[in-house]
C-alpha cells in the first residue's frame, strides 16, 4: 500500500460563493468558510476543497481569474486566506484550493495587454486567429452555447474561448506563460496550500489546425471537442508541472478531465506518468438523463452504476487513486438524480452515502449532500445565476428551437444552479446563509431541510454521513481493501466485499423502491458477522441462519464478517 494523507482522509467541496456568508453581502466569503471549521471536523472532515477564490469578476462565479495571485473582493482578503489555512492546519485539515490555468478572464491585464496589438509581448498568452472572409476562423461552438471565437476590433482578429467569451484560452505552447503559471502554484504552495484541483486541465492544448467540426443535427455550432480535449501535448505541460513544482511527494494533485473514465484514467494518474495523483471524472453527472434535457430515463443499475463505480474499484493500483464524488457545482444534486428527492429521501440519500464511502478512494461531500439538499424547486429562469442558462435560451427558445415550458423542465433537470444554492443551515429566513439578500435564491425547501434539525435528529442523513465517516476511519479495509463485488448481474441490489487482511466487511445496497431478495453467498455466514450500520432498523438476529433476506427501498446494509 502507497500510504498517504490524501487516500486517508475525508474531503468536503464547499462553494465558496453559497456556502457561508459572514458580512451580510449575500455571498459566501473566507470567513463564513472559518466560522464553520467546527461543524466539519465534528462531521470528519480532513481535506476542504474550495471552488476558486481568486480575484474574477464572476462571469463564471470565480473561473474567469483576474489576479492569480489575490483573492475575490467578495469572498474577503489575503490576510482572510492566512487566517483560514491557519485554522485548517490548527485543526489538522488540510486545504485544497481551484486552480484555473486553461484561461484567464478578459479582465486579467495579460489579455488587456494580448488584446492591445498583434505584436504585443502577451499576444501569443493567449489563441488569436484571422478568421476567414470576416467570420470566425472555423464553426467551433463553446461549451456555454455560441462560437468559441470572438473577434476583438482593436486587433482586428479572433480569439479562442471554449468557455465563455470572458474566459480567453491561454496558449500553453507559449514558455513564458507556463513560466508564470508555475509561479502562481509556487505562491499558493507558500502560502500554505496543501493540495491543487486543477480545472478543465485536459483541455491546456487545442488543436491549431482548427479544423470544423461535425454540426450535428438540431445543433448550430461544430462538434469541437475532440479538437480542445486531450490530445497528447496536455502530457507534456503536466509532467513539466509535476517535474518543477509539485515535486514534493506531499501535495495533491487532482485534475478535473472530461471525456475520461476508469479505463484511460491511468493516462493521467498512472504510476508511471508522473502527471496527476487522481482525475475528477464525469461518469456520475448525467446518470438518469434522457435525449434532451427536459427527458428523463430510469437508471440501469448495472450499465449507469455498478460497470462504472466496480470499474474504478478493480483498476490496479498503479493505475492511480480515484475520488469517490456524486456531485459536484457541475452536476445536479445527488439524492435529485440518483435517489428519490421525494418519498424515500431520507432513505435513498442515506443508500447513496453508503456506497460513497465503502468504497476504495477518497470521499469528496459535496456541501449540501450530508443533509440530502435537493435541485432546486420552483425555479424560474430569472431565478438561475449560471450565464449558460441564458445564452442557451436564447439559442434555442427565443430561436423557436424549443418550448419554454420544455427549456424550464431541462434546468430542472440539468442546471448546475441547482448544487448553487445557499447552504441551508437551519429553518430562518436565507436558511441562515445570509443577513442579506442571497446571490441565488434559497431551495423552498430549508425548513424541511437544514443543518440545525438533522443535528438535533439521531436519525438524519446527517448523522448517517457523521456515522459513515467514522466507520470508514476505522476500518483501513474500507480505504485500501480488495474490492469483490457480488450479485454482478442483479439489476436491483448493488453488492461486494472489502477485505484487507483479515478484516472483511459485506456491504449490500438496495437502489431502488422495490423489495428485492439477497441472496447469501455461501462463503458469507452473517450469523458470525456484526451489522456496524444500517438506514433501517434491523431486528437483532434478523438476517441469521437464512440464506437470503428482503430489502426494503432503498436499504443499505455494512456487516463486518
Ligand atoms: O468545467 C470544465 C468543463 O465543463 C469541461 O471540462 C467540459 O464540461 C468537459 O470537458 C466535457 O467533456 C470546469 C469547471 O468545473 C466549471 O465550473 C467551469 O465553468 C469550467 O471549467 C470553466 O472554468
Amino acid at each position: 500500500m502507497d500510504r498517504k494523507w490524501w487516500k486517508e482522509g475525508v474531503a468536503y467541496q464547499a462553494y465558496v460563493r453559497s456556502f457561508n456568508d459572514s458580512d451580510g453581502d449575500g455571498i459566501g466569503d473566507l470567513r463564513g468558510i472559518i466560522e464553520k471549521l467546527d461543524y466539519l471536523k465534528d462531521l470528519g472532515i480532513d481535506m476542504l476543497y474550495l471552488n476558486p477564490i481568486n480575484k474574477s469578476p464572476n462571469e463564471d462565479n470565480g473561473y474567469d481569474i483576474s489576479d492569480f495571485k489575490d483573492i475575490m473582493d467578495e469572498f474577503g482578503t489575503l490576510s482572510d486566506f492566512d487566517e483560514l489555512v491557519r485554522e485548517l492546519h490548527q485543526r489538522d485539515m488540510k486545504l485544497i484550493m481551484d486552480l484555473v490555468i486553461n484561461h484567464s478572464s478578459d479582465e486579467h491585464p495579460w489579455f488587456i495587454e494580448s488584446r492591445k496589438s498583434k505584436d504585443n509581448p502577451y499576444r501569443d498568452y493567449y489563441i488569436w486567429h484571422s478568421g476567414r472572409n470576416g467570420t470566425p476562423p472555423n464553426n467551433w461552438g463553446c461549451f456555454f452555447g455560441g462560437s468559441a471565437w470572438e473577434y476583438d476590433e482593436t486587433s482586428g482578429e479572433y480569439y479562442l474561448h471554449i468557455f465563455s467569451k470572458k474566459q480567453p484560452d491561454f496558449n500553453w505552447r507559449n514558455k513564458n506563460l507556463r513560466e508564470e503559471m508555475k509561479g502562481v502554484i509556487r505562491y499558493w504552495i507558500d502560502r500554505g496550500a496543501d493540495g491543487f484541483r486543477m480545472d478543465a486541465i485536459n483541455h491546456l492544448e487545442k488543436d491549431h489546425s482548427f479544423p470544423n467540426g461535425i454540426v450535428r443535427e438540431g445543433e448550430v455550432y461544430g462538434d469541437f471537442i475532440k479538437y480542445v480535449q486531450n490530445l497528447p501535448e496536455v502530457h507534456g505541460y503536466l509532467k513539466e508541472l509535476r517535474k518543477e513544482v509539485f515535486n514534493s511527494g506531499y501535495h495533491v494533485v487532482i485534475g478535473e478531465t472530461g471525456g475520461i473514465n476508469h479505463e484511460n484514467a491511468f493516462i493521467y494518474t498512472g504510476k508511471d506518468r508522473n502527471e496527476l495523483d487522481m482525475i475528477f471524472h464525469f461518469d456520475m453527472h448525467s446518470v438518469g438523463r434522457g435525449e434532451r434535457p427536459w427527458e428523463r430515463k430510469p437508471i440501469d443499475l448495472i450499465q449507469d452504476i455498478k460497470k462504472k463505480m466496480s470499474g474504478w474499484q478493480l483498476r490496479q493500483e498503479e493505475e492511480g487513486w480515484c475520488p469517490l464524488f456524486y456531485s459536484n457545482h457541475d452536476t445536479t444534486r445527488t439524492v435529485s438524480r440518483m435517489g428519490d428527492d421525494e418519498k424515500y429521501w431520507r432513505e435513498s440519500a442515506k443508500m447513496l452515502a453508503t456506497l460513497q464511502f465503502t468504497q476504495k478512494g477518497t470521499p469528496f461531500v459535496y456541501y449540501g449532500d450530508e443533509i440530502g439538499m435537493t435541485n432546486a424547486k420552483g425555479f424560474e429562469l430569472k431565478d438561475y445565476r449560471d450565464p449558460s442558462a441564458f445564452i442557451k435560451h436564447r439559442e434555442l427558445v427565443e430561436a423557436g428551437l424549443v418550448s419554454e415550458e420544455n427549456y424550464l423542465l431541462g434546468l430542472y433537470y440539468t442546471s448546475r444552479d441547482n448544487s448553487r444554492t445557499p447552504m441551508q443551515w437551519d429553518d430562518s429566513q436565507t436558511a441562515g446563509f445570509s443577513t442579506g439578500t442571497p446571490w441565488i435564491k434559497v431551495n423552498p425547501n430549508y425548513k424541511k431541510i437544514n443543518v440545525k434539525d438533522q443535528l438535533q435528529d439521531q436519525q438524519s442523513i446527517l448523522m448517517y454521513y457523521k456515522a459513515l465517516i467514522a466507520l470508514r476511519k476505522d476500518n483501513p479495509a474500507l480505504v485500501y481493501g480488495n474490492f469483490i463485488e457480488l450479485n454482478k448481474e442483479h439489476n436491483k441490489i448493488y453488492s461486494y466485499i472489502r477485505e484487507l487482511n483479515d478484516s472483511r466487511m459485506l456491504i449490500v445496497v438496495n437502489f431502488f423502491s422495490n423489495e428485492p431478495i439477497f441472496e447469501i453467498p455461501k462463503n458469507v455466514h452473517l450469523e458470525h458477522s456484526k451489522l456496524l450500520l444500517s438506514n433501517y432498523k434491523v431486528e437483532a438476529g434478523g438476517q441469521d441462519n437464512k440464506a437470503a433476506f428482503k430489502l426494503r427501498p432503498y436499504e443499505a446494509r455494512i456487516y463486518r464478517l
